[in-house]
């Protein structure tokens, strides 16, 4: 089948032998439409409520779907990496049978999982788990057609506090590479971790180097050649921006850079970041320099070895809609792929763009298909070195959540 240049029909994301992920419910589920949310988790195309009296309110919604949430990642980044070739060429991908990551045999809460897959399809996940009594990041191993492996602890402190948001990328050979939000010095700092092929995770290190201000929700990407981007939400300046560090295969994190150039003290919310295969960066988030009641998608691009440009609106409405939870995906050429939940039309719908390689952000599209006024929300996107592309979502126009996806 030839690729098309259009989005497809939407399709549930269901049981074999269509699409048969079980998932019904995105694990992390905080955007309800109409709040105002103060922070968002964009990696795994998470969008989260930071505030702590709503995340109490919405505790009761986040029950334990590692396992869905698991399912979910796993089947975009075996979009990315295995199924959309066979969506070019005949329709009908299989996803295999659920199957639990989390090993612990108590009640312990799992949740906003990431997952890598390296060139080999072997498959590296992370999550947050509450299995010792306090929040840390766990991580398990598939092989290439077998079963998750024995659960590891990533970071490394010995106290009780607090470690959540993961994100993991692998380089090709199957060394992981993890950032994550960490507590242990009593306000959260972004710190990483790697695991050399076959090895167990490093010392942890801190990433950013602002001292003892916040920084939320770190993403991480990385090159063809094992070089890492973290990009994070970061309040050095008295008010949220977007920051930047690059860590050269092998070495060390570099000097933080700041990604957001809005100097008026409004909010920049934790973005996605990815990169080409040129080693040039390409990093989205939420933006509120345009007014406090209007929430915009801004975009910087940092070619490779030198700094972020001049930033860029992405959504092309006139209005003050919100719009929120961007993702990014780049392929080898580096065209960029931008997905967001979007409320233009009154309720939310998933919006894309399209940036070719050196060009301009074009004409936002609507992604899903429905015609009432059903919120569609939680978007991921994944490309694989050609242009195909793949989005994911949660949709309520059955009257409750489901996953969709579709594909251009
Ligand atoms: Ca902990
Ligand atoms: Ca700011
Ligand atoms: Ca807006
Ligand atoms: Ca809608």
């Amino acid at each position: 089948m030839a690729i098309i240049s259009g989005w497809s029909a939407a399709q549930q994301v269901h049981l074999r032998p269509v699409h048969p992920i079980a998932a019904t419910r995105w694990p992390l589920v905080a955007s309800v439409p109409g709040n105002e949310l103060s922070a968002i988790c964009a990696n795994f195309g998470v969008f989260v409520d930071r505030e702590e009296g709503q995340m109490r309110s919405l505790r009761s919604r986040l029950a334990v779907f590692l396992l869905w949430a698991l399912l979910l990642a796993c089947g975009l980044s075996l979009l990315q990496g295995t199924i959309l070739p066979a969506i070019s060429s005949v329709l009908g991908p299989l996803w295999d049978a659920n199957e639990k990551v989390n090993d612990d045999s108590a009640t312990a809460e799992q949740r906003a999982p990431d997952i890598a897959v390296d060139s080999a399809g072997n498959a590296y996940a992370v999550w947050r788990d509450y299995r010792n009594g306090n929040y840390d990041i766990y991580f398990s191993y598939r092989p290439a057609g077998g079963k998750w492996g024995v659960n590891e602890r990533v970071n490394d402190d010995a106290g009780v506090e607090v470690q959540e948001w993961p994100a993991i990328v692998v380089d090709r050979p199957g060394n992981a590479y993890a950032v994550w939000e960490d507590h242990r010095n009593g306000d959260p700092d972004v710190y990483f971790s790697y695991q050399p092929m076959g090895g167990g995770w490093s010392v942890s290190q801190r990433v950013d180097d602002g001292g003892t201000t916040n920084v939320d929700c770190p993403d991480l990407a990385i090159d063809s050649v094992g070089n890492l981007y973290a990009l994070w939400q970061d309040w050095r300046n008295g008010d949220p921006d977007v920051y930047f560090s690059y860590r050269p295969a092998g070495g060390g994190w570099g000097a933080n850079e700041r990604v957001s150039d809005d100097t008026t003290g409004t909010t920049q919310y934790p973005g996605a970041i990815a990169v080409d295969g040129a080693s040039n960066a390409y990093a989205v988030w939420p933006d509120k320099r345009n007014g406090d009641e209007n929430t915009d998608i801004y975009f910087s691009y940092r070619p490779s070895g030198g700094h972020w440009n001049a930033n860029e609106r992405i959504n092309d409405d006139a209005g003050i809609a919100e719009q929120w939870g961007p993702a990014i995906a780049v392929d080898d050429a580096g065209n960029a792929y931008a997905l967001w939940q979007d409320n233009r039309n009154g309720n939310f719908d998933v919006y894309f763009s399209y940036r070719p390689v050196g060009g301009t952000w074009g004409a936002n599209m609507q992604v899903n298909d429905d015609a009432g006024t059903a919120d569609q929300y939680t978007v991921a996107i994944a490309a694989n070195g050609a242009t195909d592309v793949v989005a994911i979502w949660q949709d309520r126009r059955s009257g409750n959540s489901d996953i969709y996806f579709s594909y251009r």
